[in-house]
């Protein structure tokens, strides 16, 4: 058999497990669809969008080793850069695959639809290295393998995006047979010398201190570091909590798990846990302003320990060429078992509160609807938290073992959760897919919903009609923060058509919200899309804190030159 360029990227994704392969066309890349469609393991699905197409691959990529998406020159590619650099600010990776010219007209002088008008085309190649790890241009069917080898490596061993552009008259060029994958998937290895003197360097740290507590960030997750934190809680036996973007990357039904550390509006109990704390063993962890609060609660000491993707530091030595997953294996078996810090928190005698259900005609309050969202979560339960409102309800949630949380905290696109939520139920469609979403953001991207209902995934997507765009008006309100209302519900039977099953229904109180996830739950055959009606004064009481802290931070007056003076 011959294999051409187009079949053999097909057969690399394949060979990592990639069953699924987001697509917009254009005359740039129908050729290289038309042979990726050579290998039947891997089904073309097509978005709206190319925004959505780059976010489905990003979702995809939460699920499975990574996500791939196709687009077409320029139009095309320029509106999924912005998904690439969501999925390189994530850790999440992702093959940014574009079609591009035939490869005479490079140097030729012609002048090409879809650019900008100039006959020097490396422009997008050039825009592509800012947002991914690493960009090929693929111009001849020679150096293909390489090439394609050399950008999917690149994305795994660093957790990020990879951009290959393929000439559109390259894709059904002959090439080789791809070998094993193998040889690609090859993990880099830690230095085993860093390893030991970077263990005991924490060791040593941790042996001084009273109270060590685990503190979860965002990157624990990509960085393959799970199953390895929890071998660490269980020999430290101490206080074990996450960052909002960690939400459910440690088991929340172990017994060491404490909460959402985000300092002020942590769970009752863990900002004190954590500034009392003479070793905080930070795994992951992001600072940035909205994790730290509006940087209020920047809080280290000379004994924390900052385990990272790839390095390690405690007080002022830092550790590089070793990775996290292979640092907490190491270190794990060393450690002495030290419950003080979980024993000062069961000290406190905090109890879970109990919220009661409101009554089923009262008007419907964020409170009721989370209360009733809890309700419905269970172990094969995967949470989308779009931007806005949702991030701080979605901190409250109780998770099951198995249930998973997915937020975009870091790039924080309003818009993302919808295709994003896509990509990942067309991986996992047994699984049940919420999306909590706020009106403004649903805007962004809410076509892709059509989507949902031609795959027939049955994803319950909660939308949060406040009337506006609530975070911002916590954080600094005007007139720009008004919105245009839509009839929510009723754009599932815009979206269906002639043959969509996807159920749009409005919920004004907690019996109609009550009433609407029965509907859902039992609606196998597409998504179900819940308007509920929320008073726009009614949000968490943790935005309000938060929202203030950032907002005094973003207004910190410019610092002076004295040249200026
Ligand atoms: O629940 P709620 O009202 O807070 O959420 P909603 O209605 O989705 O409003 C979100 C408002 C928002 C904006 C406009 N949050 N962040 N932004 C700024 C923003 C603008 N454009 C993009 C692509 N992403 C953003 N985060
Ligand atoms: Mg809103």
């Amino acid at each position: 058999m011959e294999y051409t360029v187009g079949h053999y990227l097909a057969i690399r994704l394949t060979q990592l497990g990639l069953n699924h392969v987001f697509a917009v066309a254009g005359d740039y890349n129908l050729s290289l669809l038309d042979e990726m469609a050579k290998d039947s393991n891997l089904e073309q699905v097509y978005c709206c969008n190319e925004l959505n197409c780059g976010f489905a691959a990003e979702g995809y990529a939460r699920s499975r080793i990574m996500g791939a998406s196709v687009v077409t020159f320029s139009v095309g590619a320029f509106s999924a850069f912005n998904a690439a650099g969501g999925a390189f600010a994530e850790n999440l990776p992702m093959l940014l695959i574009s079609g591009a010219p035939n490869n005479n007209d490079y140097g030729s002088g012609h002048i090409l639809h879809h650019t900008m008008g100039y006959s020097d085309y490396r422009y997008q190649i050039e825009m592509a290295k800012q947002v991914t790890c690493v960009a090929v241009s693929i111009a001849h069917a020679s150096e293909a393998p390489c090439l394609i080898d050399h950008a999917i490596r690149h994305a795994l061993r660093n957790r990020k995006p990879a951009y290959i552009e393929i000439s559109c008259n390259i894709a059904s060029a002959p090439c080789p047979p791809p070998g094993p994958i193998t040889a690609i998937t090859k993990s880099l290895v830690s230095d085993a010398g860093t390893l030991k003197v970077a263990a005991e360097a924490c060791l040593k740290a941790l042996n001084k201190s009273k109270n060590p507590v685990i503190v979860i960030g965002g990157k624990a997750r990509s960085a393959g570091g799970e199953k390895q934190i929890v071998e660490l809680a269980d020999k430290l036996g101490c206080a074990v909590t996450t960052m909002a973007q960690a939400k459910g990357f440690f088991p929340e039904e172990h017994a060491q798990y404490v909460g959402t550390y985000w300092g002020e509006i942590s769970a009752p109990g863990v900002e004190n846990l954590v500034a009392q704390s003479d070793c905080r063993i930070y795994i992951g962890a992001v600072f940035n302003d909205y994790s730290t609060v509006g940087w209020t609660c920047q809080v280290t000491g000379e004994n924390d320990l900052f385990i990272s993707p790839h390095h390690v530091r405690v007080g002022k030595n830092e550790f590089s060429g070793i990775y996290l997953d292979d640092f907490l294996a190491i270190f794990a078996p060393m450690v002495q078992k030290n419950p003080t810090s979980l024993e000062q928190y069961r000290a406190k005698g905090i109890k879970p509160t109990q919220i009661p259900a409101a009554p089923a005609e009262a008007e419907l309050t964020v409170v009721e609807l989370c209360r009733q969202i809890q309700g419905i979560i269970d172990n094969k339960t995967t949470l989308f938290l779009e931007t806005g409102d949702s991030w701080f309800h979605g901190m409250h949630f109780n998770l099951p073992n198995g249930a998973r949380v997915e937020s975009e905290m870091q790039w924080g696109h309003i818009g993302w959760s919808v295709p994003s939520m896509f990509g990942y139920a067309v991986s996992e469609p047994d699984r049940r897919n919420i999306m909590m979403v706020g009106d403004g953001s649903f805007q962004l991207t809410a076509q892709e919903v059509c989507q949902m209902i031609r795959q027939k995934l049955p994803v319950i997507i909660i939308l949060i009609n406040n009337r506006g765009y609530t975070i911002e008006v916590k954080i600094h309100d005007g007139p720009y923060n008004r919105i245009k209302n839509w009839d929510y519900a009723g754009l599932i039977n815009v979206f269906n058509a002639e043959d969509g099953k996807g159920l749009g229904l409005k919920a004004k109180n907690g019996g109609e919200l009550a009433e609407a996830m029965k509907k859902a739950l039992a609606n196998k055959e597409g998504p179900t899309l819940i308007e509920v009606a929320i008073d726009p004064q009614d949000c968490s009481p943790d935005l309000v804190v938060w929202g203030k802290r950032v907002q005094t931070a973003n207004s910190r007056p410019p610092r002076t030159s004295l040249n200026m003076i």
